[in-house]
């Protein structure tokens, strides 16, 4: 197999005295927690388009980093991505990734020539996927950086670009099937407005459901049995993105009656640029039973844009992990790292050194999560802040049982409330400060 990778070497697991940077201190693949592998627990996948596809380049520059894998032509390219792809994924022991059916293949002059683009591509990758025991996450479609999306894709005001995004998804969901993908993910590039002096926000709305719908159906039709997801974000590009935030999104699917197939895949970015926690999106899909899958990445709290950095911070992903471990661990999703180096960081072992720092960060961010669980502070502190629904008027709330008289009865003979006790969540922060740190 052709090599591009020269530098990485073949990454293991060395322990948390390791000096080599080029080493995992705290992702061991196949120790057992809570009765699983890390591996089993953590899924985690490549981003093709920012790994395998993305220079650096940003609106003040051009890009910093070559990823033409010493190709001449589009195809060449595409064909030497994927073997760089693999490389790649075998030296950072990653066994997932997720792509846009342009990463993957160059989008051609007609519908019809992306089509046959993506048919020659997706063999080779089928191929290779199977020689190296790698496996798909999950696939989408990149319906917002052709011009054609200007105005949205299943939300334009233009028929035509409606049929076109249908079509250029129908195909996108083909070969998501055809490489065993267990996740197809809708994420709203231009599905949103900029202005209501030329938006029909419900035609928009009415719309994109439609396109769901169809792409639900076609899939179905297809074999697909894996999970569609919908990844909320808030903003950019567009000023009001519809698929906004969990709760939005989560509103949405229950409207269009699309929620017995869609879950969410939330990114830690897009939560944050939202105003909610990670760990807030997490618990808002894991309470609606809409938890799917996990875009792996991390924003700058100073930066009001979507930086897609590595995850580093360990508080993050220990909560994560923890909201993860509630829902009952992944099914059909995983940590896809939808992250990207610095501009700055340019050589390919900044590669290596970021998915080691984020692969070891969430290692260690479940390490902990199991350990809050264990240690059991924070879980009994919830419950016993709760108990006063476990007995007396409380329990009769908690049964539905209550009338509206009986609990004026109740509040009139009662006074005043005397039992408020402290929330503590100083206390409960050093518990969980204790927990992570041993000094
Ligand atoms: C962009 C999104 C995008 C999706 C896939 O902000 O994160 O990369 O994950 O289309
Ligand atoms: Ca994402
Ligand atoms: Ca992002």
């Amino acid at each position: 197999m052709k090599t591009f990778f020269d530098s990485i070497p073949f990454v293991k697991y060395e322990g948390a005295d390791s000096k080599n940077m080029l080493a995992f201190r705290h992702y061991n693949p196949d120790e057992i927690i809570m009765g699983k592998s890390m591996r089993e627990h953590l899924k985690f996948a490549m981003s093709y388009w920012h790994t395998m596809c993305a220079e650096g380049s940003d609106m003040f520059g051009v890009g910093t980093i070559s990823k033409n894998y010493g190709a001449t032509d589009a195809m060449e390219l595409a064909k030497n991505k994927a073997y760089a792809a693999m490389e790649l994924m075998n030296k950072l022991d990653i066994d997932y990734f997720c792509f846009h059916d342009r990463d993957i293949a160059p989008e051609g002059r007609t519908l019809a020539e992306s089509n046959e683009r993506l048919d020659v591509i997706s063999d080779l990758l089928l191929d290779l996927m199977k020689q190296n025991n790698k496996k798909l996450l999950w696939g989408t479609a990149n319906c917002f950086n052709n011009p054609r999306y200007m105005h949205g894709a299943g939300t334009a005001p233009n028929a035509d670009v409606f049929a076109f995004a249908a079509a250029q998804i129908k195909k996108a969901l083909e070969i998501t099937v055809k490489l065993g993908g267990n996740g197809y993910v809708f994420w709203g590039g231009r599905e949103g407005y900029e202005t209501l002096l030329n938006t029909d926000m419900k035609k928009e709305l009415d719309n994109m459901a439609y396109l769901m719908r169809l792409a639900v159906d076609y899939g179905r039709s297809i074999g697909f049995t894996g999970d569609f997801y919908i990844e909320p974000k808030p903003k950019e590009p567009t000023k009001h993105q519809y698929d906004f935030d969990a709760a939005t999104v989560i509103s949405f699917l229950k409207t269009y009656g699309l929620d017995k197939d869609f879950k969410l895949n939330i990114e830690a970015n897009h939560a944050t640029l939202a105003g909610h926690t990670f760990q807030h999106e997490l618990a808002v899909a894991r309470i609606n039973g809409a938890f799917g899958s996990i875009d792996a990445n991390q924003g700058d709290m100073l930066l009001g844009w979507d930086t897609d950095q590595f995850p580093t911070n360990i508080y993050e992903t220990a909560m994560c992990m923890l909201e993860v471990i509630r829902a009952g661990g992944f099914t059909n999703g995983g940590l896809n790292f939808d992250a990207k180096t610095r501009r700055g960081s340019n050589t390919p072992e900044d590669i290596a050194y970021s998915y080691i720092a984020g692969m070891d960060g969430f290692a260690l961010g479940l390490k902990i999560a199991d350990k809050i669980i264990k240690d059991g502070t924070i879980d009994s502190f919830i419950a016993e802040r709760y108990s006063s629904y476990n007995s007396g008027i409380g329990k009769k709330i908690a049964d539905r049982a209550a009338t509206i008289a009986e609990l004026e009865q109740y509040a009139l003979s009662m006074g005043e409330v005397t039992t408020n006790i402290s929330g503590r969540q100083e206390y409960l922060e050093n518990i969980v400060n204790s927990i992570m740190f041993k000094g």
